[in-house]
Order: structure tokens, then sequence, then C-alpha cells
């Protein structure tokens, strides 16, 4: 498991990583509110904010920017990632190996799990590999552990996170990154389920500052360590202001209300 006092991804044992691997995911489409967001390096620049514990890149965007930001950015390989043009039961390819991320200097690896889909089983002997050869890289491993396919119903029922962050510390993440459940009681069961491997909220779709600075608040007092978030910051006209008000949030405990008035 990932030391607090010595993780490259966490300050206090909390994290802050910012997700941008939207254009594989999801398409430009997500850049679209605001179009300077489609430049990479306007993402890295943000990463470069306090609060932002680790950056979480696709390989070809880390081949192409992050030589650039070493200094000053801590890099999460997002290992595998599919596009929204696939059609087919929730599964992820995997893009890039851990030597190779370890070798353009990432401190962490980042794979989507999805439990409940047809394709659990291969994507479990993937992410073995992949977490075993971190480890003897000593990079922290964190999970999108997002539980999907034919038969689940509902991805943020109670049970299906607490679940879902059970898997990550079975399958042995050091994090796992999950939807918010709907409640403080549902998150606290989340987290309790998941031991000692740390929660994180997954940011989702862009809501107003108060509405998510308050989730990611309750997600906090529930036992979870941070926050995985791309939308919600690089969505926005004034993302700096965002990242301050989830620093206090965050790693210095304040409420959403104490972060808003600041
Ligand atoms: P957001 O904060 O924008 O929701 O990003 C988190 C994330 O996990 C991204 O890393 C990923 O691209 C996206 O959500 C996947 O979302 P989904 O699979 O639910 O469409």
């Amino acid at each position: 498991m990932l030391d607090d006092a010595d993780s490259a991804i966490t300050r206090d044992g909390k994290a802050l990583i910012l997700a941008y691997d939207h254009g594989l995911e999801h398409g430009p489409v997500d850049f679209e509110p605001v179009p300077e967001t489609t430049d990479p390096g306007v993402v890295f620049d943000l990463a470069t904010h306090d609060a932002v514990t680790a950056l979480a890149v696709g390989k070809g965007v880390a081949e192409a920017h992050y030589p650039s930001y070493e200094d000053d950015v801590t890099l999460l390989a997002k290992l595998n990632g599919t596009s929204n043009l696939w059609m087919g039961e929730p599964d992820s390819a995997v893009n890039w190996s851990v030597d190779y991320a370890h070798d353009l200097g990432a401190d962490a690896i980042g794979f989507t799990y999805y439990g409940g889909s047809n394709n659990e089983v291969e994507m479990a002997e993937e992410f073995r590999d992949a977490q075993e050869a971190a480890r003897h890289r000593d990079m922290g491993v964190v999970m999108w552990s997002y539980p999907r396919g034919q038969g689940l119903k509902n991805d943020r029922d109670p049970k299906t996170i607490a679940y879902a962050t059970r898997l990550g510390l079975e399958l042995g993440a050091d994090i796992a990154k999950v939807k918010y459940p709907g409640s403080a009681d549902a998150m606290e069961w989340a987290c309790q389920s998941a031991g000692k491997c740390k929660v994180v909220m997954s940011g989702g779709s862009k809501a107003s500052d108060r509405d998510f600075l308050e989730t990611v608040e309750s997600a906090m007092r529930a036992g979870a360590s941070g926050l995985a978030v791309g939308r919600n910051i690089f969505q926005r006209e004034n993302p700096e202001a965002m990242l301050d008000g989830l620093e206090k949030v965050i790693f210095e405990g304040t409420t959403a209300e104490e972060a808003l008035d600041a």
C-alpha cells in the first residue's frame, strides 16, 4: 500500500487528482464549454496548482506534454481507456505498459475496472499484471472502479459503490475512485468497505460551485481521502477558484460554505 508519508500522489494522505482522459473516453465534446481546454497544455498548467496532487492522462498526451512539466506536475499514467464510439459490453484497452509509463516519469498508474461487465475476468487479469508491475517500480495504483455492464441497473446504488471500493482493496489498489453514491451514509459505507484502500470521489458532470463543494465536503466527512475530477475543473471559466476552494475543503477540512466565502 502507499505510505502516506512519502506518497508522490497524496498530500497528508489526501489526493486531488486532476483527470484529463476525456478526449479518449468522451471525445472533444467535453472541451466545448471552454474550447481552450482542447489544448492539453492548458490543463497541464492547471495541474501546477498547489492543490493538485497528480494529473491523470493517457499515453499520447503524456508523451507530447509531460516532458515540459516534469518538474511541476506529478504524472498519473491512465493506462487503459476506450472511446465512446465503442458500443460493446464495457471494456477498456490497455494502451501503454507500466514500464513505458515509468520511463516517461509517471509516479502512479490509473486503471479503469468495470466490475460486473462480461469482460470483468479479462480486466482483472490485466489489472493484476499492471498492479504487480507498478508495485515493482514503487508506483501508486489508482483504480477507476466503475461497476457497469448488462446486468447492472444502477451504477450509483450504495451496495454497488460499496462493492466497487471493496474491489479496489481486494485487487490491490491504493486508491479506489468511485462515483458519489448519493448520500453521506452510503459514502461512509463505501469508505469503510475499502479498509486501507483510500477512496476518492469521482467528479462527474459539471455542477454549480455550491453543489459541487458541498458534495465534496460530504464525501470527506464520510471518510473519503479526496477527489479525482475532470469536468468540474476544466469546464469552468475560473478553474483556479474552484481549485482554491477544493484545497480548503480537502486539505484544510473547511466547510463548503467557508470555502465559498474565502
Ligand atoms: P469527471 O470528473 O469529468 O467525471 O472525470 C472522471 C472520469 O473518471 C474521467 O477520468 C473519465 O474520462 C470519465 O470520468 C469517465 O466517465 P464515464 O465512464 O462515466 O463516462
